[in-house]
């Protein structure tokens, strides 16, 4: 017997589900991470059981396991070349449709496939909306040489930004640091409140140990909140 859904996985499928309305036939698609992803990919999968064809590029290599295992046609982002929408989740959204993301880990390569896409869709259940980022820690991809040099400039910056707290802390798995699908450690910055998304993701990425972080802006096109009712928003 199959578990029934939590009333928090129930919104996040039927998020998923409403989001692959915008799926066309021939379409090239980039596929997210996560737990809401891997609802889409899963919905996906039987789409294409039903006869729709898609080219699918994966944002890790989880979700790519995951789109092959169903039956989804995977290519690298440099066979596509270019997308015409991307589904994937968030870890926070506010009004403007800011995001954070990389509570999975995989923000370099989700921002990659994300700017490659002609639309962006973000997929969420409601705790995920915001007043304003920052609750969530902001992960920051940085490369493994010289992580105390980059820590350091990265507190460097947080001293004079518009943010609550100023904590950062090396993501860790089993004992040892979170190595990304590039090999790269992520740096989780505990802000409390971000007053300038924008800006604090320019200066970040001027860093030169920083490789990316997770605040999208000026990427999302449409976020769906699935409830776990039934309702849907469309925003
Ligand atoms: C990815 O998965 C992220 O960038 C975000 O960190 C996370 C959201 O996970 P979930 O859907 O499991 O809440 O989309």
């Amino acid at each position: 017997m199959p578990h029934p859904l939590t009333p928090g996985d129930l919104a996040k499928s039927i998020a998923a589900r409403r989001a692959c309305d915008y799926v066309e036939d021939g379409m090239k698609v980039g596929l997210g991470t996560g737990s809401t992803a891997a609802f889409m990919v899963r919905h996906l999968g039987q789409l294409v059981a039903d006869g729709l064809r898609v080219t699918c590029v994966p944002t890790s290599a989880r979700t790519g396991a995951l789109a092959r295992s169903v039956g989804l046609q995977v290519v690298t982002l440099d066979e596509a070349r270019w997308l015409d929408l991307t589904i994937d989740g968030a870890d926070e959204f506010d009004r403007d449709f800011n995001l954070i993301k990389g509570g999975g880990g995989a923000l370099l390569h989700e921002k990659i496939v994300a700017a490659a896409s002609e639309r962006m869709v973000v997929i969420a259940d409601p705790s995920k909306r915001v007043e304003t980022l920052g609750a969530f820690p902001l992960p920051v991809e940085a490369v493994a040489f010289g992580l105390q040099s980059t820590r350091a400039a990265i507190a460097e910056i947080l001293a004079s930004a518009d943010v609550l707290n100023r904590s950062v802390t090396l993501r860790m798995e089993d004992d040892a640091p979170y190595a990304t699908d590039e090999g790269n450690r992520i740096l989780d910055l505990d802000l409390g409140r971000i007053g300038d998304a924008r800006r604090l993701s320019i200066q970040l990425n001027q860093i030169p140990g920083v490789v990316e972080n997770g605040l999208f802006c000026d990427l999302c096109d449409i976020v769906v909140v699935g409830h776990p009712d039934g309702r849907i928003e469309l925003r």
